[in-house]
């Protein structure tokens, strides 16, 4: 479990099996079965997207006789690798219960739909954490497996895939990205010491950090400003990625040397000079290309800019105590964070630098 995922830490799910909102309405075994299905959709980390990372296990006679979930994009739904997995075994899965963590799809998209697959095993019995927003789903899956006279309920752990399937969920209800920020600063407040070249003053660790988040994101976005100071490549270092994220740069002014560093090596690049309108339209077109998740990185204009627009849905701020000979103020702080609707919900240690993440109530 990657601690600095939208989800902040789940591990607690995984441990105690307990969702306290749904305490009362489900049973212990229900629970730890929905848990564990929460924990395997995590396999498909970095490899879903624009999907959702789904899992599901298969319950007889009350044990999981199979598991499965959604792998990778264009692989099998959680549900299909699950009654898969059955048959793999030699178990029939005829008569069992399905807990999955999405409403089960019931459209022809890369896949067949998961309704039938789950009719044509046998289901007895779907249990779902969260419906399906996708306007393609929406209620339908439920409707068509309830016709077919399978019992189907839900809303167990609710919360917790919802917390899981974050940009998914945020994507299908708002058409925009959901939109986190990295910044680091010292104590003062600066984010970079301007008596000498552009260099990284925090430490190698918090470094790896910031590499996990970026692999977590789909499209990764700094200003100008940026770009002349620091000319980062913007990738994802050090840990594998099936497709680097998308890199953006805003340059109304037209001030980054095309031989910028965000221009070269793998993966595509967004250089916006004079077709940039507004953050709005941009997050509108971002959502249309599928970016669910995007993470601006700097520098301070540029995510001031963000959080004045009330953009900024998750904030990751990296707090430094080396100090700076001549600082560059970031105008950054709690009070700027909290009145742009940011609460702190957890404290991280990257390497040597305290993190404060901050959320808006998603
Ligand atoms: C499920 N089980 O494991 C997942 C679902 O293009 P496709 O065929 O991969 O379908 C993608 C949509 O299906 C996705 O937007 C979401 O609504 C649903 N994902 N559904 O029954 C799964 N990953
Ligand atoms: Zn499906």
């Amino acid at each position: 479990m990657l601690e600095y995922s939208v989800l902040g830490s789940m591990q607690h799910i995984f441990n105690e099996g307990v969702d306290a909102a749904s305490m009362s309405e489900w049973s212990e075994d229900e629970t730890s079965f929905m848990a564990r299905a929460l924990e395997i959709a995590e396999r498909g980390r970095m490899k879903v997207s624009p999907n959702p990372l789904v899992g599901c296990v298969l319950v007889k006679d009350g044990k999981i006789i199979a598991e499965g979930w959604h792998d990778h994009l264009g692989g099998l739904h959680a549900e299909q690798m699950a009654i898969h997995d059955a048959e793999e075994r030699g178990i029939s899965p005829n008569g069992s219960t399905a807990y999955v963590t999405l409403e089960p799809c019931n459209h022809f998209g890369r896949t067949p739909p998961c309704t039938e697959a789950l009719m044509w095993a046998g289901i007895k019995e779907v249990i779902i954490a969260h419906e399906d927003p996708n306007p393609t789903v929406r209620g339908k899956g439920s409707q068509t497996l309830t016709d077919a006279g399978i019992k189907v309920r839900t809303g167990l752990c609710k919360q917790d895939a919802h917390e899981q399937m974050l940009p998914f969920m945020h994507w299908c209800e708002h058409r925009r990205p959901l939109v986190t920020v990295k910044l680091a600063q010292n104590l003062e407040g600066s984010v970079d010491d301007r008596s000498g070249m552009s260099k990284r003053f925090t430490s190698e660790e918090c470094l790896r950090h910031v590499h996990e988040l970026r692999a977590n994101v789909d499209a990764i976005l700094v200003g100008a400003n940026t770009v002349v100071r620091d000319d980062p490549q913007l990738t994802v270092r050090g840990i594998g990625v099936k497709n680097q994220p998308l890199r953006i740069v805003i340059d109304p002014n037209k001030r980054c040397s095309v031989d910028a560093q965000f221009t070269k090596g793998e993966g595509e690049f967004l250089h916006l000079t004079s077709d940039f309108t507004s953050l709005e339209s941009l997050l509108h077109m971002l959502a249309d290309r599928n970016i669910q998740r995007l993470l601006v990185e700097g520098g301070p204009m540029t995510i001031l800019e963000f959080l004045e627009h009330g953009f900024v849905d998750e904030f990751f701020f990296v707090h430094s105590d080396v100090t700076h000979t001549e600082p560059y103020l970031s105008n950054i702080d709690t009070v700027v964070l909290e009145s742009h609707g940011l609460t702190c919900v957890e404290r991280l240690q990257w390497g040597l630098e305290e993190v404060h993440h901050y959320r808006k109530n998603l």
